[in-house]
Order: C-alpha cells, then structure tokens, then sequence
C-alpha cells in the first residue's frame, strides 16, 4: 500500500484545495492529510487565517479526499510524521517547489502544479474579512 501524505492550512476550503487533494490522493492508496493548528500558523507568520482549526479539520473531512486527518503544530513534524505513519509520498503544490527537496531523504517528494485564480487570500478579500 502507497501511503501519501500533503498539509496544509485549508482556510475558507475551495476549488484549488480540493484539486490538490484530489492528485494527491491518486498518487496512492491511502491520503493523510495535515491541518495547520492556529499556534503553528503564527508562528511561521500566517496571521490571517479566517477559520479555526476545527472548521478547517471539517472542511478537509468534508470533502471525503482524506482517508485521515492529522494535526501540523510544529516545525520539523513533517519527518517524524513521514516516519511515524510509514509514508511513501509527500506531495504539495507548487508554491512550494524546492522547499521541501529535504525530505527526499526519507520518501519520494512530488509538487504538484498549483490552480491559478483562485488563493484562501483572495476569497478572505471577497468576504470582507481583511
Ligand atoms: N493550493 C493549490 N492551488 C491553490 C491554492 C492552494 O494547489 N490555488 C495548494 C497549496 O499549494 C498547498 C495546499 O493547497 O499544497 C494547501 O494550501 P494552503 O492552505 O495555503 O497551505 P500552505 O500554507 O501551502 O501549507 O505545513 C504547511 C504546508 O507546508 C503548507
């Protein structure tokens, strides 16, 4: 069995989120999926998240891409997490190229193209919320 895994903040759930698991998915058999916590999000400086994490856990359940759903709170998880549930996969969008080339020493590492048009930012805009 492939296990994936990719993370992610999921703020205000939407179409580029939803694609993005949907490809990583299919690079496996098995999708974990890691939501921010709020403290983590601070402290690598996203402070205007829209929704709490226990919205963004529901979304990402919601959407029925996540075999399960872990929580992201610290920097340097991502290796103990890959170790921990034996993943084969890390997979994330293509923001992200390069950044995470480190983890090769421990599972196959895939960037995914991101969807344009589309951003938790710009729908934060829309909604007013700043
Ligand atoms: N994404 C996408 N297309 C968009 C927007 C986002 O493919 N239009 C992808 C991102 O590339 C990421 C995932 O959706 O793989 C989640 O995006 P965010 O919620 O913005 O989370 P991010 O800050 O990228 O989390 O440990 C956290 C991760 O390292 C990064």
């Amino acid at each position: 069995m492939t296990r994936v895994i990719t993370y992610g903040t999921f703020d205000l759930f939407h179409e580029g989120h939803r694609r993005l698991l949907e490809r990583a998915r299919e690079l496996g058999d098995h999708l974990i999926v890691g939501v921010t916590s709020d403290a983590y999000d601070d402290s690598r400086g996203k402070l205007n998240v829209a929704q709490s994490l226990v919205e963004r856990i529901r979304n990402v359940t919601a959407s029925g891409l996540a075999d399960e759903v872990i929580v992201e709170e610290y920097e340097g998880q991502k290796i103990h997490d890959i170790q921990r549930y034996a993943v084969d996969v890390f997979a994330i969008g293509s923001d992200w190229v390069g950044k995470f080339d480190y983890l090769r020493d421990y599972c196959d590492v895939v960037y995914l193209d991101r969807t344009k048009g589309i951003s938790s930012t710009k729908l934060r805009e829309v909604n007013g919320g700043g």
